[in-house]
């Protein structure tokens, strides 16, 4: 990309100082910076500290053979007893570690440390007890629910690495995955509880069990938890494989003697999607990922003792991973964990969480916080919201408006919010603010963290000057990288390390643009990049110019095919509902104001009115079925959406045109 790329960048000149009793009292502060700058890997050390060892490291980074990285090498650990035994070791065993709040409302219950421990070395016990040795793979396919955890931490205690997969995904996916990862035992649920209704989960590992058989792949045992009592069918229960968890975890012993583990031994494997092909199996290993992890969760969070942390992601999904369980339960937090959807059985139930529970920390999505613009601030203001004090974005670049919407509305004006930029495939945040230093700027996720060595660089892979744009690069190993795609290092070079091979970065797959005070803007994947007349467009910035229209909830652009303009800017706008229909010209009127804010160049050529767009269940909008719409052509592969019919609902009732 060149400089010419991307030269609408958003003129944003909103600025949040830190609250003066917060910066007071950070965790971190701006000096943090330039001494993990002047030497990263003390740096690191330093902060692996924070982790219980049983073994202490020889060499802190291992780089010799680039891209594959050793941290904490020699360095011996368990991972769940970091997150669980050692709180309770040092007194902290009636901490609350999980307000668990079921889909059912009244069905809640709190979980203290000391009880975690009992269920993470009975959970172990049983997975033993199923035949599960150490390297070992297991599959967690679950509906957000304790036992979900508790699996989590019971393979980890035992060396297991864990594969989780989204309770929301089909039972092709499942297989596939369990085939790669070769899984030997699938803990699952009878069903989940989703909008008010039970939803059966067993049928699809059965299913899945099936499938993987004919990929020549044998699943040992599958741990059932009794979570609805739904009825499962006659034949759905096999006595050779099958296990109910209340019948075998709950009469387990609660003792059990914790190993430690190289710092190099795997702790999971994670399956994200790639833009071709089969999904890739991301691993993380255990010293390096669970330092970044909980660093980053206390320093990017500036967490205190007295914290209520709710982060809103799914088990499923990374964030799950390092801000549910590991970052939070290595920090000994106090956490929310809730089953159901925002806005079931009421519009307000998340808010209703938030009082009753006194959240002082939440983690969200801007699919979520958009949604909530959508229907409107009376829900939240019904609410008692003044116990919060710092707010958190992840997922997708935050659209300035929904920044601030949520800033104003939801954080009452008192709350920084931290726009935190990460991936699967690095394990941790690396890019984000921090509430105690940083002055936030709406739409901006600012600087690489202390000790993280980020750059935009161009297509050679030279640095960008200020107010430049190009491709978002790591300079540096950081602990919690990637180790390997599973099974797959050659996809594993070729993904990351081959685009810029000679200089050694790990190449992200996200356009970036720098602005003249030198922050990062992060645009989105760089296929979401737009041609048009030669000029390049990201979505993102079109997106945020249709979104901070009033009458706008929601928007997804795409570039479409076109015989004069080589791709046309097409959008996919959901209104606000008291927009209602828009009025008469409400596309004339989107196009004529994304001209003003952008220019003439991104005006879209199409507006459609839809009232939902495709997302996967981690809240990206899924622009390649988008694309097939634009383009009319019949709508490809859609099993990783979070609600499949939603593509009909668009494909039938676009309205607007040219
Ligand atoms: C944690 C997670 C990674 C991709 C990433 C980027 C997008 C995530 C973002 C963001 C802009 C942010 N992304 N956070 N873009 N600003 N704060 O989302 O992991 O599901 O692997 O997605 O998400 O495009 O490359 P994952």
């Amino acid at each position: 990309m060149s400089d010419e790329t991307l030269s609408n960048l958003l003129k944003e000149d909103r600025r949040f100082e830190p609250p003066a009793e917060l910066a007071a009292n950070a965790n971190v502060t701006a000096e943090a910076y330039d001494a993990a700058a002047a030497d990263p890997e003390a740096f690191w050390a330093e902060q692996a500290g924070r982790l219980t060892w049983a073994t202490p490291w020889d060499r802190v980074l291992n780089w010799d053979d680039p891209p594959f990285a050793k941290w904490f090498e020699g360095g011996r650990l368990n991972a769940a007893y970091n997150c669980v035994d050692r709180h309770v070791e040092a007194g902290r065993g009636d901490k609350v570690a999980f307000h668990f709040v079921g889909e059912p409302v009244d069905d809640t219950r709190d979980i203290t440390y000391a009880e975690l421990q009992d269920l993470v070395c009975q959970a172990a016990n049983t997975l033993i007890d199923l035949g599960v040795q150490t390297g070992d793979r297991v599959a967690i396919y679950m509906p957000m629910i304790p036992e979900a955890v508790v699996a989590m931490l019971a393979c980890a205690r035992i060396g297991a690495p864990h594969t989780v997969v989204f309770g929301g995904f089909s039972s092709d996916a499942l297989a596939s995955r369990l085939e790669d990862c070769q899984a030997k035992v699938v803990v699952t649920a009878d069903g989940g509880y989703r909008r008010g209704a039970p939803s059966a989960l067993k049928p699809a590992v059965d299913e899945a069990r099936v499938k993987a058989a004919g990929l020549g792949h044998t699943v040992e045992k599958v741990l059932v938890v009794r979570r609805t009592g739904q009825d499962l069918g006659a034949d759905s229960w096999d006595d050779a494989v099958d296990v109910w968890w209340h019948e075998s975890v709950d009469r387990a012993s609660t003792e059990h003697a914790h190993e430690a583990f190289d710092a190099e031994h795997p702790l999971y494997v994670m399956y994200t999607s790639g833009t071709t092909g089969k999904p890739k199996g991301i691993l993380h290993t255990t010293g390096g990922y669970l330092t970044g992890a909980a660093y980053t969760h206390w320093a990017v969070f500036d967490i205190k003792p007295d914290d209520v942390f709710w982060c809103t992601a799914d088990i499923g999904w990374v964030t799950g991973h390092s801000y549910i369980v590991y970052g939070p339960l290595a920090n000994g937090v106090t956490q929310v964990l809730y089953e159901g959807t925002p806005d079931s059985p009421e519009k307000g139930r998340w808010w209703q969480i938030i009082e009753q529970q006194g959240v002082t920390i939440l983690y969200t999505a801007p699919t979520a916080i958009r949604s909530f613009m959508k229907q409107g601030r009376e829900i939240p203001d019904r609410h008692d919201l003044s116990s919060l004090r710092l707010l958190g974005s992840v997922g997708e670049p935050i659209n300035p408006e929904a920044y601030v919407w949520y800033r104003h509305v939801i954080g009452g004006d008192r709350t920084p919010v931290v726009d935190t930029w990460w991936q699967t495939e690095t394990g941790q945040i690396l890019i984000s603010p921090l509430p105690g230093v940083t002055a936030g700027k709406p739409g901006s996720a600012m600087v690489p963290i202390p000790g993280i060595s980020a750059a935009v660089v161009d297509e050679e892979g030279r640095e960008v000057a200020k107010g430049g744009g190009g491709y978002l690069v790591l300079t540096k190993p950081w602990p919690a990288m990637l180790r390997t795609i599973w099974g797959d290092d050659e996809r594993y070079k070729e993904t990351y390390w081959a685009r810029f091979e000679k200089l050694g970065y790990y190449f992200a797959g996200d356009g970036a643009k720098l602005d003249d005070d030198g922050d990062l803007w992060v645009l989105g994947r760089v296929d979401d990049v737009m041609n048009v007349s030669g000029h390049r467009l990201s979505t993102t910035e079109i997106e945020s110019a249709l979104v901070s229209h009033p009458k706008v909830a929601e928007a997804a652009v795409v570039g479409a095919q076109d015989e004069d303009t080589g791709q046309a800017v097409c959008a996919f706008v959901i209104l606000r509902d008291e927009a209602g229909d828009g009025g008469a010209d409400i596309v004339e009127e989107l196009r004529a104001h994304v001209r003003k804010e952008i220019g003439p160049i991104a005006k879209p050529r199409q507006i459609m009115i839809v009232p939902e767009l495709p997302k996967t269940r981690s809240g990206k909008i899924m622009r390649r079925l988008l694309r097939d719409v634009a383009e009319n052509r019949e709508v490809g592969d859609v099993t990783t959406l979070a609600d499949s019919s939603v593509m009909d609902l668009i494909s039938s009732g676009v309205s607007g045109g040219r």
